[in-house]
């Protein structure tokens, strides 16, 4: 029989000694989210579900309806057990507080990622990091998000996809599980996934090329010239929901790039809640992360919403992609 989700998640806590068992409890509140989140999802053209809502949140895009199903699902687990003071989600414009709640960690989370393909039947994804909130100074303010990713004690994502897939770190192993409708369990289906140190796929909006830095051109160019010794051409593959094209990314190597532009020079990704907990797992998994500048995992937050151009993937190609973003002045160039 296979390892669940659950056993997996006790086993490690036992392994830690002094645990309270609440990050345990933390964790599996948020894949009860997760499994209600995948049944939704699962039944969204049956149910009505699917559309906009017709309002627009904080980043000023459509709302649709499972947007709101996700984060409320995400809200509603958190709440439950005491252990969490606080969400930021990036559904809501600033932070919910659970005043109740005895707990000491915090949670930082896109609970529908990608969700213009909900409409497509295209894969989508929830988000979440986890800190630790200093019970010593009180009951958490904002500020109290306002932490580096390096200080992340957890982060995961689910992918709805062909299956749902749960992958989560503590900044050690990254482990995946994947969802058995059948028996209503996660069950552990990649033990301590290493990211592969380069190629073959590189993912980049290519519609965008127009706005891109000379750095940037010279790099997709260089990623598409022919080069059999070292790979190249890397093939070409963007879903336009960064769980999936990260996902992709994380097993089968490669780059994810959304890069900052003459357009958007911070960047169109948020630190938070999309950046830093895939940072945080791509690490683990021996990948690398980076604005082309600065290491994800470094950054020092200034507000809960803010936006960072974010380049993840295979150790050596994220080395490739920051030398030809080196020298380039318009890069992240401040407006
Ligand atoms: P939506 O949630 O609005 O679909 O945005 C998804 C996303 O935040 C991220 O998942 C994608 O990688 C990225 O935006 C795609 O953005 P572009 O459409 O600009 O390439």
């Amino acid at each position: 029989m296979g390892i669940n989700l659950e056993t997996f998640i006790l086993e490690g806590m036992f392994g830690a000694p002094g645990a309270s068992g609440h990050f345990t409890s933390l964790l599996n509140q948020i894949t009860l989210a997760a499994k209600i989140i995948t049944a939704r999802v699962r039944r969204a053209g049956l149910a009505d579900l699917l559309g906009y809502t017709g309002e627009t949140n904080v980043q000023g895009e459509g709302v649709q309806k499972l947007d709101i199903i996700a984060n409320d699902t995400l809200l509603g687990a958190l709440r439950r057990r005491g252990h969490c003071a606080g969400v930021v989600s990036e559904e809501l414009e600033e932070p919910v507080f659970f005043p109740d709640s005895t707990g000491s960690y915090l949670v930082v989370t896109d609970p529908l990622d990608g969700s213009s393909n909900i409409d497509v039947d295209i894969s989508i994804g929830t988000i979440f990091g986890i800190l630790r909130s200093d019970p010593a100074s009180g009951k958490p303010t904002v500020e109290s998000f306002l932490k580096r990713g390096s200080e992340l004690v957890a982060a995961g994502y689910v992918i709805y996809g062909s299956s749902t897939v749960l992958v989560f770190t503590t900044g050690k192993g990254v482990h995946a599980f994947t969802w058995d409708p059948s028996a209503g369990e996660f069950f552990l289906s990649h033990e301590n996934i290493r990211c592969p140190d380069r190629g073959p796929y590189y993912s980049i909006n290519e519609g965008y090329t127009v706005r891109w830095t000379e750095g940037v051109k010279r790099w997709a160019a260089y990623v598409k010239e022919d080069n059999k010794a070292d790979g190249r051409p890397y093939s070409h593959r963007y879903v336009g929901s960064m769980v999936a094209d990260a996902h992709r990314t994380l097993l089968k190597g490669g780059i994810f790039a959304y890069p900052a532009d003459v357009k958007t020079p911070a960047g169109k990704l948020r630190l938070l809640y999309e950046a830093n907990p895939f940072a945080l797992i791509f690490e683990a998994a021996g990948g690398a992360a980076t604005t082309g500048r600065e290491r994800i995992l470094d950054i020092q937050p200034t507000t809960i919403h803010q936006r960072v151009p974010l380049i993840l993937g295979s150790t050596s190609d994220v080395e490739t992609f920051k030398r030809f973003v080196k020298d380039d002045p318009e890069y992240m160039k401040k407006v």
